[in-house]
């Protein structure tokens, strides 16, 4: 027996090859339900019976065909890695469409194990399969399994053992017989020529026309292919069809009676749940009315259930982590520019971003409710007119929802689009869509200038980045990417009822990241940040380096609204890294000498009473996150209340109007691409789509804001 087993989960989209994945392996890859969730070849490791397993977790996909960038990816690391072994997932309420691709994987005579995912639905449906008859046409083992339930997982890895040790390989799909005529004539063709791929497949291949393989081919044989053209000529002639559409046909045959030997089917069919909450959510008048208040309150419950706990992060970092450790600094003498680095550079930026930890929870909870459910597919399905305007279709709407949570996997989302102009035109729209690390800069400023209306505010900023990225789509439709957009048909997943863990670890898991973020990145950048704004060290701020360039530029800035306070300008330019860093940033910027712990007199008091004052106003918050929610009616209420604001707050507090507030949200809305986005567009695009992004992102925030602030300054305000 093999020490390594390398196995390639192959399936339709959306059948759960990731969720048996980690299931298996306990890894955490990205799970969603709808098709395309998976766009990039990614692994686990995992030992099972002293054999070290490798599993290669690949992009769905229908057909092994080579239209799609998927396509192409599967079909790639089947033939040239060849790995041990195929997990052909399977959906099992859908095994007609899903067996089709079972029959072209059987030509590539990898030992294989059919895997019956969601057999948990299939049984709830009433179906009934004769198991054994299926293994004996299909010819390999079939384990039925429920991937999010645990169930079924370890008899896969078994008979995966069993069939690389057997080398049992499916059996392949015999068609009518003047094709396999043709195709052992081609059989013995590649044969003397020394093919290195399976025979029977790139027989199959070579009359299906399939250019990608072809290439692939003759790169490594030269072989004269004319001998092919005649055979198609033969073929078309006799059916009148052609060879491509006429094997498809011939699959379907075989499986439409593969399954009437081994299915029951269910005679009388009730309406399925799913049906029913599509009659109100898809209704042409109601569904995007319903999609809008969704996500409103989705924001709204986002922010005013995290509002209480932000204050009291921030209590608890500055208040109380920050106070106490700038007392022992100042007890074990350090240096005052050491202490300075440390209290104002570091705790006062880093320590802000922080404090916005559980508004990032709520909200990718959110956000993993929207993927797990199968409402994200609905929401591609709604806005398909609307992105028809832009001559864009609904699926690249996928990409710019999941560029809510974060735009570099909505780079690569959008790979599922099937054509290149597409592809890019999506991908330059994306970085409007407003990323979480940008809500932390709206929770900042409504925090301090739009308390009462918090969500309304907020809610408006992403509406604002899709409408501008309509129009720019538009705008970039009616010149560089000239086209139509091709017809569209998206699949609609089944609504699921995602489990509590999967929603708390795909939230902790991007929560995490933010975290991570925040102790490398972040703090890195307030180090470097804090450094230019001491050189000259002992020099007032704005005589620093940092000061006086931003000083020098602010001019720029003063249409778009907010070029009066250089401040706001130097904290854009480190938060080209990650755009958190400008909440960091401007908590440096305002916090600095104002802040109240810094100063070299420092009575602390009790360290114990402290302590006992955050524990209590920790449990404060529970209740008051609670009431925010709940009884958010009367809301008007209690926020009429002056919240007491921050020193940072208050400091920028002075230093804006509504109007300019609003103004550096849009900016920072709509300005460039953090580096991670910048990065992944010039692996997926090259370079001069990352100058197109940047031309574009530097030059529409500037026109949105300064026109957002001229017409509020004519309006009066
Ligand atoms: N009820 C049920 N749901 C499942 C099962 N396996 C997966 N799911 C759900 O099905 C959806 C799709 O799962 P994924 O693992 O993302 O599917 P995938 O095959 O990797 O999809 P792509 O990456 O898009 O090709 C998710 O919502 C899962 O929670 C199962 O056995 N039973
Ligand atoms: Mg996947």
């Amino acid at each position: 027996m093999k020490e390594r087993i390398v196995i390639a989960f192959v399936g339709n989209p959306n059948v759960g090859k990731t969720a048996l994945i980690n299931a298996i392996s306990g890894a955490q890859l990205k799970v969603g339900n709808w098709p395309g969730v998976t766009v990039e070849k990614k692994e686990a490791f995992f030992t099972h019976r002293g054999v070290e397993f490798r599993l290669v977790d690949l992009p769905g996909i229908y057909s092994l065909s080579p239209y799609t960038l998927e396509e192409r990816i599967s079909q790639e690391f089947l033939l040239e890695e060849r790995p041990d072994a195929v997990v052909n997932v399977l959906d099992s309420t859908n095994l007609e469409r899903n067996l089709y691709l079972t029959t072209q994987l059987a030509d590539l005579e990898i030992p294989t194990v059919v895997v019956l995912n969601m057999w948990d639905e299939f049984q709830s449906k009433g179906y009934q399969l004769d198991l054994k008859m299926l293994e004996r046409v299909l010819g390999v083992p079939c384990v039925p399994t429920a991937a999010t339930k645990g169930k079924g997982v370890d008899e896969v890895l078994d008979a995966v053992l069993e069939v690389v040790e057997k080398s049992r390989v499916p059996r392949k799909v015999r068609f009518k017989r003047i094709i396999e005529e043709e195709l052992s004539k081609i059989e013995k063709r590649l044969k003397e020529a020394g093919c290195p791929y399976p025979i029977r497949w790139s027989a199959v291949k070579l009359l299906e026309g399939d250019g990608f393989f072809s290439e692939k081919l003759f790169s490594k044989i030269k072989l004269d292919v004319s001998f092919v053209e005649e055979a198609v000529e033969r073929i078309e002639a006799h059916y009148g069809d052609d060879v491509e559409t006429v094997l498809a046909e011939q699959r379907y045959g075989y499986i439409n009676g593969l399954l009437k030997e081994v299915f029951k089917r269910p005679i009388q069919h009730k309406m399925e749940l799913t049906d029913i909450i599509d009659k109100v959510l898809l209704n042409r008048v109601l569904g995007l009315p319903v999609f809008f208040v969704m996500v409103y309150l989705m924001f709204k419950v986002t922010f005013d259930g995290s509002a209480p706990f932000i204050d009291w992060m921030d209590g608890f970092i500055n208040g109380f982590l920050g106070k106490w450790i700038s007392y022992l600094l100042y007890q074990a003498h350090l240096p005052g520019w050491l202490r300075s680095l440390v209290v104002g550079g570091i705790f006062q930026g880093v320590g802000l971003v922080l404090s916005f930890i559980p508004l990032m929870l709520i909200l990718y909870i959110f956000m993993a409710l929207l993927e797990e459910s199968g409402y994200m597919a609905r929401a591609a399905f709604l806005m398909d007119r609307v992105m028809h305007a832009v001559g864009l279709h609904g699926k690249s709407f996928i990409p710019l929802v999941i560029g809510f949570g974060c735009n570099v996997p909505a780079i690569l989302a959008t790979r599922t689009l099937e054509n290149e102009r597409d592809r890019k035109l999506t991908a330059l729209l994306v970085p409007f869509m407003s990323c979480g690390a940008r809500l932390p800069i709206y929770a900042l400023f409504t925090g301090i200038f739009f308390v009462r209306h918090r969500a309304e505010v907020v809610f408006l900023m992403y509406l604002l980045g899709m409408l501008v990225s309509l129009i720019v789509g538009l705008v970039l439709r009616r010149t560089v990417f000239s086209g139509e957009a091709p017809p569209f048909i998206m699949e609609l997943p089944p609504y699921r009822l995602p489990t509590l863990k999967m929603i708390w670890n795909s939230a902790w898991f991007r929560t995490k990241a933010f975290i991570r973020k925040a102790g490398t990145i972040i703090t890195l950048a307030m180090v470097i940040l804090w450094l230019f704004l001491n050189i000259p060290f002992g020099a007032p701020v704005e005589k620093s380096l940092l000061g006086r360039f931003s000083r020098g530029i602010s001019f720029v800035f003063v249409p778009a609204g907010f070029g009066h306070d250089w401040r706001t300008v130097a904290a854009l330019i480190p938060g080209t890294a990650a755009k958190e860093i400008v909440v960091g940033a401007l908590g440096q910027l305002y916090g600095g000498a104002s802040s109240s712990y810094s100063s070299e007199e420092i009575n602390p008091g009790s360290f114990r009473e402290d302590l006992k004052e955050q524990v209590v106003s920790f449990f404060g918050a529970f209740k008051e996150a609670f009431r925010n929610i709940f009884m958010s009616w009367k809301s008007s209420v209690f926020s009429g209340e002056e919240e007491e604001l921050g020193e940072v707050a208050k400091s920028i507090a002075h230093s804006f109007t509504p109007l300019q507030a609003f103004c550096y949200m849009v900016f920072c809305l709509l300005w460039m691409p953090c580096i991670s986005t910048l990065g992944i567009i010039y692996q997926e695009f090259g370079w001069s789509m990352v100058g197109m992004s940047l031309a574009i992102t530097t030059i529409v925030p500037w026109v949105v804001s300064s026109l957002i602030y001229n017409v509020g300054r004519l309006l009066g305000y």
